[in-house]
């Protein structure tokens, strides 16, 4: 089997990179602490963001913009002008007495001389990269600047933040250029905190949509109070134009996130259809960060940027905010900018299933804004809010990063082992080559990626290095075009042999991947006098999906899934579905072969009817090309199925034989 490839215009003919601008200026490195002592929100941050860029040679395709001094009239947009009047001038010399004890009147800030300039730097920076993504001089950018922005108020700096980095280069669009057309911006607020000040600006402005997912606890995490709540949504005309999903713990992953892009996030985008798309890009909910204790992996922040592409023509402004574990920033910021060049996530894979906490906090938020964004009033399907991950009350808090391993006292334990390792068990967690659990990117896949099938297969695709031009991309020698392979593209996680009570066949005349020649076809029905030798992989039923694609010659744009979970459920007693939305490929008959060790057996062939219609002679029965039965012959032999000699009988026999 293995006919039809479909080579995409990605992978043919790649695309061409996007014009991303990046800022940085190191005169932002001199904010620091009045004698430097340590503070987490330090200049290392900004200088391994841009090592890291340029050592991976990232920053050298990017185009480098000069760092702006925001003006006065632009920060008053947002600011009042005693704030102004503070930030500009609490780094000069007259201060220096009087620094510290004004920093001490506000919360979580500190200055220095340097801290004005570095302030006037990173709004104007946001500034300027907002500007020419707008002009459309670039497709996007990152503004990677400090101090952040979003805790700022209008008349107080607080939580390390200074200027409101977003929120002056979002007025200062909205207000002062109105001619480049920028009429809507939605904010989308990722730092592990809420961004109390960038929501206090734009409260009753429709203009602004701002999104921040954070984490709240009900208040007790940093900033506190109700201000995070997912009740509060605006007000006025603003109404429903503020929106907020606030974690009710730690230690949330890139399920958590993707849930809420998936679920709240991406259908309101679409209705909102905004025309610019600022981030203020934390990553303190990065894996790693000492503050932040949540668990977003680089993998996942690609993801969550990459369905934001979708919207605005791909305008987006990102500005960084908070991230502390120098690590997890720089990896993430790299996996950022490499998403946003080539409009995809980089490679990875993250943990499983998002807390059921997430699904309450999801569905309260979608609650509480139905009546604003109607496509928030449909109902989660519950096998959807199904797959979560067991949560267990920790005894100790669990609401910073040091105390993330809290300890699970002895009388819990029992109930520990009941409530989790024993669902644990029957969830089929996976696991790639370096034990990370996975989880995958659209929508519909995050589910589907949670389940494994066999794909148990009996023409080119036993050959192991065919099989993998599916998961993998590419091509193998006699293939005369290569595969797109599978958004997944993890290996299998077993891989075995066995035979089947099926008749093999080669049927047709050429194949778009072979050339001329038959290609191998299972008959849907079992005979006992048949003996097929299948290879099974042991996949993910959204690479199944992947691979039913290619199989039948269709493009990755299609409505998906093909074969979902309901599908699943209805072959087991059907025994095989035709996949409609691919009638017109050779292999759109879904069968079902059993189960191996409780898992279904699935593999793609023909149709009773076509079988009906080789018979006839409506379609030719035809040997395979050499280089086809080559490759089958080098799996039975290189699965130590059958020896050379036996494989080339086997073959031999299948193509003559009448049906
Ligand atoms: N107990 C940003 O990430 N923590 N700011 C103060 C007081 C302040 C974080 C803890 C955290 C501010 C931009
Ligand atoms: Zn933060």
């Amino acid at each position: 089997m293995g006919s039809n490839c479909e080579t995409e215009s990605m992978v043919s003919n790649p695309q061409e990179r996007r014009r991303v601008g990046l800022i940085y200026d190191e005169r932002m490195c001199k904010h620091s602490t009045p004698d430097d002592e340590y503070h987490p929100e330090n200049l290392n941050r900004i200088k391994v963001i841009w090592d890291k860029l340029h050592s991976s040679g990232i920053a050298q395709r990017c185009v480098v913009l000069d760092a702006k001094e925001a003006e006065d009239k632009h920060i008053a947009l947002v600011h009042r002008k005693n704030h102004i009047d503070l930030i500009k001038n609490i780094s000069s010399k007259k201060f220096d007495s009087k620094r510290n004890k004004i920093a001490s009147k506000f919360n979580s800030i500190y200055f220095n001389g340097g801290s004005s300039e570095a302030a006037y730097l990173a709004a104007g920076s946001v500034i300027e990269v907002a500007e020419k993504v707008a002009k459309g001089e670039l497709d996007s950018g990152f503004a990677i600047v400090r101090p952040p922005g979003h805790h700022a108020e209008e008349s107080e700096p607080m939580g390390f933040c200074l200027y409101n980095n977003v929120a002056i280069a979002t007025s200062f669009l909205l207000n002062e250029r109105p001619e480049l057309g920028i009429k809507k911006i939605l904010i989308v607020d990722w730092d592990v905190h809420h961004g109390n000040g960038t929501q206090k600006m734009f409260w009753k402005d429709p203009r602004v949509l701002f999104f921040s997912v954070h984490r709240h606890e009900f208040g007790s995490f940093y900033p506190g109070g109700d201000d995070g709540s997912y009740t509060m949504i605006g007000e006025g005309p603003g109404t429903g134009y503020n929106i907020n999903v606030p974690w009710e713990n730690g230690r949330c992953g890139d399920a958590d996130y993707l849930a809420v892009w998936d679920h709240v996030l991406i259908p309101v985008a679409k209705e909102f259809d905004p025309d610019m798309i600022i981030i203020s890009a934390g990553f303190d909910a990065a894996i790693g960060d000492p503050l932040g204790g949540c668990r977003v992996s680089p993998y996942g922040y690609s993801i969550m940027l990459n369905k934001l592409m979708g919207f605005a023509g791909g305008k987006i402004v990102m500005a960084l905010e908070g991230g502390y574990n120098l690590d997890s920033l720089a990896n993430s910021v790299l996996a950022c900018v490499q998403a946003l060049q080539q409009h995809k996530p980089v490679a990875g894979s993250s943990e499983a299933y998002p807390f059921e906490s997430t699904w309450h906090v999801i569905q309260s938020v979608r609650k509480q804004l139905s009546s604003y964004w109607p496509t928030l009033g449909d109902k989660i399907p519950e096998k959807v809010i199904s797959w979560k991950t067991p949560q267990i009350e920790i005894s100790s808090s669990d609401s910073d990063g040091e105390h993330e391993n809290g300890l699970i006292v002895a009388e819990e334990l029992d109930k520990a082992v009941e409530d989790i390792i024993e669902p644990l068990k029957n969830l089929q967690v996976h696991e790639d080559c370096q034990g990370q659990a996975t989880v995958v990117s659209p929508s519909w896949s995050s589910e589907l990626s949670k389940i494994d099938i066999w794909y148990a297969t009996f023409g080119s695709n036993i050959n192991k290095s065919r099989f993998d031009c599916y998961i993998e991309g590419g091509q193998m020698e006699g293939m005369q075009k290569p595969c797109v392979g599978s958004v997944d593209k993890s290996q299998p996680k077993e891989i075995m042999w066995k035979t089947f009570p099926h008749r093999l066949f080669f049927a047709r005349d050429r194949s778009d991947t072979w050339g001329p020649g038959g290609v191998a076809f299972l008959h849907p029905e079992s005979n006992i006098q048949e003996k097929t030798y299948m290879h099974l992989y042991k996949i993910t039923l959204e690479q199944f999906n992947d691979v039913l694609l290619q199989e039948n010659a269709s493009s990755r744009d299609m409505i998906r899934p093909l074969f979902d979970l309901t599908s699943l459920q209805t072959i087991e007693t059907e025994k095989c579905i035709s996949v409609e939305l691919v009638q017109k490929g050779w292999y759109h008959n879904v069968v079902y072969l059993g189960k191996e060790n409780n898992i279904p057996i699935l593999t793609m062939t023909c149709t009773l009817s076509d079988i009906d219609d080789f018979k006839s002679g409506k379609f030719p029965v035809n040997s395979p090309a050499k280089a086809y039965a080559n490759t089958l012959v080098e799996g039975l032999v290189q699965g130590k199925q059958l020896s050379k000699a036996e494989a080339i009988a086997y073959i031999e026999e299948a193509s003559t034989k009448p049906l």
